[in-house]
């Protein structure tokens, strides 16, 4: 209902709206409105009343749920239906639940808060509320499981660009999946699929980025690893529009992707990373190998030149760069 009134105060923007139009158009009480916006007005919206000619929309928080989003989105599939928390476990786990009882490509999940949520091989995702982002896209792309990494690719160039969008920083990649300014570590992805051995049936893209968080409020196991796009720019950003922008991109890439398969986003993603030649070590299956990286395949994985010569192509991991990157 909440959707519903704010959609009818938005129709016109800067009127008011009276109390009777909105209880006929809602089929609700008088009553019931007035208890609705007492509501609103307590997640931060700013509602003026008057007694004669009802209710004006003065101001919106920078909440990211679907009526704040929705209205600008321009984009054919993805985020068309949001689900909203303003607490969760995780919306990676969401996603998947849902995508296992039919939700459609494109569906998305955002929480303003994580209690749970997922890094990579059960770490931690640290998520405190209304500062930052947490978005997981339910995609069901026809390919099979061995090509699900171009879609972690597709995800980080498409955050990657987010970024660089709103900030005018240049962020870089680092394989497989962390997006770094600085050297720091500004966003994380983490995707998760449901498949048979030919084919996936969906793909959740788990997309977290550090928007608005100062730098005290990161716990201190990460503050010497992480920033926030505040912390970089020295402002703060509106999470809505960036999470409309994040979705724009998002869906460009993944109609070129099916369009054109993975060599456009194979191209994005090797111009942001400029992993090759560098020197790293990488933990795989536990197992750590040292040596150059010379290459990313078509299908994500890491080509690595090992200390002995050979050529070693790894799937998952962790990288450490050996020599110090170059400040972006
Ligand atoms: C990742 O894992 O980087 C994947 C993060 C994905 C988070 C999103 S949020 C929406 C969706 N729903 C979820 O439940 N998850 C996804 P990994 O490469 O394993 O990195 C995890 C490590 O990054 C942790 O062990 C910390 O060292 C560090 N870390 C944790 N929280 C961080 C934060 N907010 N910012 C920067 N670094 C963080």
């Amino acid at each position: 209902m909440d959707e519903a009134i704010l959609k009818l105060l938005r129709e016109q923007p800067s009127a008011f709206v009276s109390g009777e139009e909105i209880s006929r158009e809602l089929n609700v009480s008088r009553t019931a409105i007035w208890k609705r916006m007492k509501s609103l007005r307590a997640s931060g919206y700013e509602i003026e009343a008057s007694r004669r000619l009802g209710y004006r929309l003065i101001r919106s928080p920078d909440l990211l749920t679907p009526s704040e989003i929705k209205p600008l989105l321009k984009t054919k599939r993805l985020g068309k239906v949001i689900h909203y928390f303003r607490s969760i476990g995780s919306t990676n786990a969401e996603a998947y639940r849902l995508a296992l009882r039919g939700a459609s490509e494109g569906e998305v999940v955002i929480a303003e808060s994580q209690e749970k949520g997922r890094g990579r091989l059960g770490r931690n995702w640290f998520s405190p509320p209304l500062l930052n982002l947490y978005l997981s896209v339910i995609l069901r792309p026809p390919i099979p499981p061995h090509q699900a990494s171009l879609m972690t690719l597709m995800a980080a160039v498409a955050t990657a660009q987010g970024i660089e969008e709103f900030s005018g920083l240049h962020p870089v990649i680092k394989w497989p999946n962390d997006i770094l300014v600085k050297n720091r570590k500004v966003a994380g992805l983490l995707n998760e699929i449901h498949s048979e051995t030919d084919r996936i049936h969906f793909l959740i893209l788990g997309i977290g980025v550090n928007l608005n968080m100062d730098g005290r409020m990161f716990s201190k196991e990460i503050r010497d690893v992480a920033t926030s796009l505040k912390m970089e720019m020295g402002k703060a950003i509106s999470r809505k529009d960036f999470v409309r922008r994040l979705l724009e991109i998002l869906e460009k890439w993944y109609e070129v992707f099916l369009k054109e398969g993975g060599k456009a986003i194979l191209e994005a993603w090797k111009e942001r990373a400029q992993i090759r030649g560098k020197q790293v070590k990488v933990s795989s299956f536990g197992e750590t190998l040292v040596g150059r990286a010379i290459d990313v395949d078509s299908e994500g994985r890491l080509i690595l030149e090992t200390e002995t010569g050979e050529q070693r192509r790894v799937v998952a991991g962790d990288v450490e760069y050996l020599k110090k990157v170059n400040d972006q």
